[in-house]
């Protein structure tokens, strides 16, 4: 898989690949993430990618010239899949969407910022939009970190079987049942008996029981 992401914060997007999962999902080939400065794409010599709003009102807004460069450069490359735009007022992210994109090959991710894009960006080039969740961030790229954290996991070959996405809370709509290590008792709690049994279809049995229990008390619109 390829990531083209588009945004004014480049240097807020290099930590979140640094470490880890997505480190080593690099490292492995398994995925490409390309980071495109939009000021590198301004026409004018003050290098500007945004301007005052049509109709007046607070807030600046993402010029169309500069993505249209970036986004077309990049089409003439190669075929992208979807071109994603991270906005508040896209569909929430859910592990479906997730599933869904691991299974692209190509995407741009373009992060917004200020008031947001040119409508005629979306017009023209977005065929999804994405927001995280019902709170309003200072920009795009951090969402964007998180939608290729979410989709980059579940790349063949990425996770190992330790920590493979199959048992993950949300896979199937079930949140995860409760987990312990060492120690079997800590400051008088006790792992649950069941846990140290050694019977395993026993103890699958009671880690579903667990999982519907903690959705129907936590997240029970889920189990709608
Ligand atoms: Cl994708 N962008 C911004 N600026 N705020 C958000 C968001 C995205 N998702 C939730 N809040």
């Amino acid at each position: 898989m390829r990531i083209d992401i588009i945004t004014v914060l480049p240097e807020l997007l290099t930590s979140p690949f640094e470490a880890s999962i997505l480190k080593r999902a690099i490292e492995k080939g398994l995925v490409e993430i390309h980071l495109h400065n939009l000021r590198d794409y301004a026409s004018n010599k003050y290098k500007q990618v945004d301007d005052y709003q049509f109709g007046g009102g607070a807030g600046m807004v993402m010029m169309v010239e500069p993505i249209d460069k970036c986004i077309s450069g990049l089409k003439a490359e190669r075929d992208y899949d979807e071109v994603i735009y991270m906005t508040p007022d896209g569909k929430t992210l859910n592990q479906g969407m997730a599933n869904e994109l691991s299974l692209k090959k190509n995407l741009i991710i373009l992060c917004g910022h200020y008031k947001g894009v040119d409508q005629r960006v979306r017009d023209l080039f977005v065929t999804r939009e994405i927001s995280i969740g019902d709170y309003v961030l200072s920009g795009g790229e951090l969402a964007a970190a998180i939608v290729c954290d979410a989709v980059i996991r579940l790349l063949p070959g990425v996770l190992n079987d330790e920590t493979s996405a199959l048992t993950d809370t949300f896979q199937d709509n079930l949140l995860a049942p409760p987990v312990y290590t060492r120690p079997a008792e800590y400051k008088g709690l006790e792992v649950p008996k069941i846990l140290l049994s050694g019977n395993l279809p026993k103890i699958e049995k009671w880690r579903e029981e667990q999982a519907l229990e903690r959705t129907k008390e936590r997240r029970p619109d889920l189990l709608e």
